[in-house]
């Protein structure tokens, strides 16, 4: 049995657009995660820039800001044992043409730039992405 962590997650534009919101909301807790914070927000383009900064120098770093900061999205802070690699597992692999049948980014994502949800790579990160979002009291 993993210990308690927690993980930073995104539901990015494309899925708040296409009206995925409570879905992917209703899978999180579902899968058993404890919601510890949860805020709906349009994402600024500094902010985007800032959150993403080691894909700086990748080539798709413009499209993937310009896209966080072009519309609204939800972000959340949870709470699970082996919450990160267990979100990764449930949200699937980065391009939703390779994820696996019931990941959210099969379900619903539309490409490998719009894909749906975000989900942090280490607990290490958990914690510096819950912090870039989330205040000590806005969490639970
Ligand atoms: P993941 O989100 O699965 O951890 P990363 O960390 O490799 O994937 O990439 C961060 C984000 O950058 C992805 N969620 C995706 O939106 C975007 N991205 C990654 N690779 C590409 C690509 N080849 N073209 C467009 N966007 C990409």
């Amino acid at each position: 049995m993993g210990k308690k962590e927690i993980t930073f997650i995104m539901i990015k534009p494309d899925a708040v657009a296409d009206g995925h919101t409570g879905k992917i909301l209703q899978r999180i807790e579902a899968e058993g995660f404890k919601i510890k914070g949860l805020k709906m927000l349009r994402i600024s383009l500094s902010q985007a820039q800032k959150f993403y900064e080691v894909h700086k120098e990748r080539p798709f770093y413009g499209e993937l800001t310009q896209f966080m900061a072009s519309n609204i999205s939800v972000v959340a802070c949870l709470e699970r044992e082996n919450a990160v690699l267990y979100w990764r597992e449930v949200i699937g692999a980065t391009d939703p043409a390779e994820a696996k049948e019931n990941t959210i980014r099969k379900l619903y994502a539309r490409s490998k730039g719009e894909n749906a949800v975000h989900g942090s790579d280490s607990a290490e990160n958990g914690i510096i992405e819950t912090s870039f979002f989330f205040s000590g009291s806005e969490l639970v």
